[in-house]
């Protein structure tokens, strides 16, 4: 087992998440799953967690499957389905249900499930050196851990296939210009950046955050009466929470509005 295959720095009111595995490009294996369950957990489980920050040490985010670990002799069959229920599949329904926001710092490239689970994040800042890479295609496999379902969403249809099925990769700029991730930043400013980011979201309004975030998703399949109908409840949640009251009386007496993130009763 790896010393420590995902590190966790607490701040206030947030954490920074890193993939540790710097000489495989961070690729995940079993332990790294694992270790990366536990931290999510715990974040989940804290209230004063508001906010998290993804990022990779070394010169990758994430280079996906250790592959270390799916080397099979000619004929031999593997079960993937399995890897898939077990730990990718929910470790992107718990990056898209925390509730708070979760934000990517792709320090260098994300290929496979690596670029996948940075698209499960809310917003994606990426270093100018970085690429995206749907890596899945050139060893005959399918994009996973969400791709297929957040490619065409984020950039259309005919740019998801090519990328899919090509297997290219893509350049921070062109990501950033594409929709594939919110900005392209310069490398020595990115995790700067990315922290003022995330200690923003650390005191705001955390728990209408996370009926944003529930709405967002929720408009991926809703049809618009039923997302209608939808806003009307959460509003009516929004609507209780202290911060709704600090923000509206910190707008009329024009001052920063000092927000606690907690839900009202
Ligand atoms: O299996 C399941 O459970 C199903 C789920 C699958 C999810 C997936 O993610 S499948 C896709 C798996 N990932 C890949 O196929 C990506 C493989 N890597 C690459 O294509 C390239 O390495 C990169 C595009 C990521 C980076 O290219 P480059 O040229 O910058 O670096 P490199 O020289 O190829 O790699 C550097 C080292 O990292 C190298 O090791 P070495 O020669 O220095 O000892 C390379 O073997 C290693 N490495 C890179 N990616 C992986 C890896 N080792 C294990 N697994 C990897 N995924």
């Amino acid at each position: 087992m790896d010393e420590t295959p995902v590190l966790v720095d607490k701040r206030a009111h947030y954490r920074v998440v890193t993939f540790n595995r710097p000489q495989r490009l961070n690729a995940f294996n079993e332990d790294m799953h694992r270790a990366l369950k536990a931290v999510l957990d715990e974040a989940e489980g804290d209230p004063d967690c508001r906010a998290l920050l993804l990022t990779g040490a070394g010169r990758a985010f994430s280079a996906g499957q250790d592959l270390n670990d799916r080397v099979t002799k000619p004929g031999e069959r593997i079960v993937l389905g399995g890897t898939l229920d077990q730990y990718y599949n929910p470790l992107i329904r718990k990056l898209r249900s925390l509730p708070f926001p979760v934000i990517a710092a792709v320090n260098g490239v994300a290929a496979g499930a690596g670029a996948s689970i940075a698209f499960a994040c809310d917003i994606v800042l990426a270093a100018k050196s970085a690429t995206f890479v749907q890596a899945f295609a050139r060893i005959g496999l399918v994009p996973d851990s969400g791709g297929t379902w957040f490619l065409p969403r984020l950039v259309g249809t005919a740019r998801a296939r090519a990328l899919a099925l090509l297997g290219e990769s893509v350049n921070a700029e062109k990501a950033e210009n594409w929709g594939l991730i919110w900005k392209c930043i310069a490398d020595t400013d990115l995790m700067a950046e990315a922290e003022t980011l995330c200690a923003r979201f650390a005191t705001g309004p955390t728990f209408g955050y996370s009926l944003i975030k529930r709405a967002l998703d929720a408009s991926e399949t809703n049809d618009l009466p039923t997302q209608l109908d939808l806003e009307r409840d959460l509003q009516r949640e929004a609507g209780f929470s202290p911060d709704y009251g600090e923000g509206v009386r910190a707008f009329m007496e024009k001052r920063a509005p000092n927000f606690t993130g907690k839900k009202g009763q």
